[in-house]
């Protein structure tokens, strides 16, 4: 049986569009902040199989998704690979000193016996009838966006450190270091029911042109070519770049997933495979009437183009699930 999603992204159909959400499952739910209030320390929630795959399902009970997206953090690699995580309540994650000696002894076993739980929980959620017909997609930090959080030590907000490029030979053996276990996190997410791979590069945006190629297009298209390799379609959502066609072109995902930055008119023009994605998680928080304006925007105009309804980036925790509601109808009455 396909998918609406695989219909669209290996046949490029054009007459369905798909939908799902980045962070369909957080804040935004009173039923998940019911779990987190009980929860504090998120990586042993992500750790926890039965919590984790309930948080997983909990939107697709409520709306007409196209896909669950497994309910983990892209940092938990940097925590496979023994370095510390933390996650503080309204400021966001706090890791430990990267260390390169003790990351370079990890090995394979060690890593998948300590990431065990999330593989469970996509067993676990694989059963469920409510994904029939719906696709289950897994996902891992691209080596870029790992790289900075794990030298960064927290959230880059707009900028790195400033001494962030000073250790070449701790960048360089990190990423290759990263590169191993990504694919035995990928290879893990498939082997237990992921049907898509998402490369979520949200800190893309950060490197000036002249650094894309060696931090951004070689480490993810090595990725890219891996998770073909499983044959399994392979999503790519390099946040902020300023030129999505080289990006493309260089990295060849099976499709792109544009931020709000990205003009829809324009990028229709330079990018033939399916597109994901664009619309501004902000229209959310205003009012029905311009959550219909703005999505029907991006429909309009990928009207005859594979395109798979998503956000430019990740539900706002304070939106209105009413809202997300509505939305999933109009997209699925277009
Ligand atoms: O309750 C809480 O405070 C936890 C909030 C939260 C949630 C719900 C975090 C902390 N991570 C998650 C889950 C998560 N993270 C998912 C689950 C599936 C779903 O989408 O429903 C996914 C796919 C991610 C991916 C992720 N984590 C990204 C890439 C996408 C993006 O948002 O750019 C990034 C950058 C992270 C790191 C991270 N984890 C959590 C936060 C708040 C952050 C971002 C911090 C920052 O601003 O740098």
């Amino acid at each position: 049986m396909k998918t609406p999603i695989y219909e669209c992204l290996i046949k490029n159909k054009t007459k369905t569009k798909p939908i799902w959400f980045m962070r369909q499952a957080g804040r935004y739910l009173p039923e998940f902040r019911e779990i987190r209030k009980l929860n504090p320390n998120f990586i042993n929630l992500c750790l926890n199989n039965v919590l984790s795959s309930e948080i997983t399902l909990q939107p697709l009970k409520r709306f007409n998704l196209d896909a669950a997206i497994i309910f983990s953090d892209i940092l938990m690699v940097p925590y496979g690979l023994s370095q510390k995580v933390n996650f503080k309540k309204n400021f966001g994650p706090k890791l430990g000193d990267i260390n390169l000696e003790k990351i370079s002894k990890v090995n394979e076993m060690d890593f998948i016996n300590k990431l065990k739980p999330i593989y469970k929980s996509i067993k676990n959620v694989k059963k469920n009838s409510i994904l029939k017909n719906k696709d289950l997609i897994g996902f891992v930090g691209a080596p870029w966006t790992l790289l900075v959080y794990m030298i960064n030590k927290n959230s880059p907000k707009k900028k790195l450190v400033k001494d962030f490029f000073k250790d070449d030979f701790l960048i360089k053996k990190t990423l290759i270091i990263l590169e191993k276990f990504l694919k035995l996190h990928i290879k893990q997410q498939v082997k237990s029911g992921a049907t898509i791979i998402q490369i979520f590069d949200s800190w893309a945006g950060l490197l000036e042109e002249k650094k894309l190629s060696n931090y951004v297009y070689e480490p993810t298209q090595n990725l890219v070519n891996y998770v073909k390799s499983l044959n399994v379609p392979v999503i790519c959502f390099p946040r902020k770049i300023k030129n999505y066609k080289n990006f493309c072109e260089n990295v060849k995902p099976d499709a792109i997933s544009i931020d709000y930055n990205v003009d829809p008119k324009l990028i229709i023009k330079e990018i033939k495979i399916p597109i994901q994605g664009g619309l501004d998680p902000k229209i959310l928080l205003s009012d029905k009437e311009n959550l219909k304006k703005e999505s029907l925007k991006y429909l309009n105009i990928f009207k005859n183009h594979p395109y798979i309804f998503n956000l430019g980036h990740g539900i706002l925790p304070e939106t209105d699930p009413m809202m997300v509601d509505y939305l999933v109808k109009l997209v699925k009455d277009y």
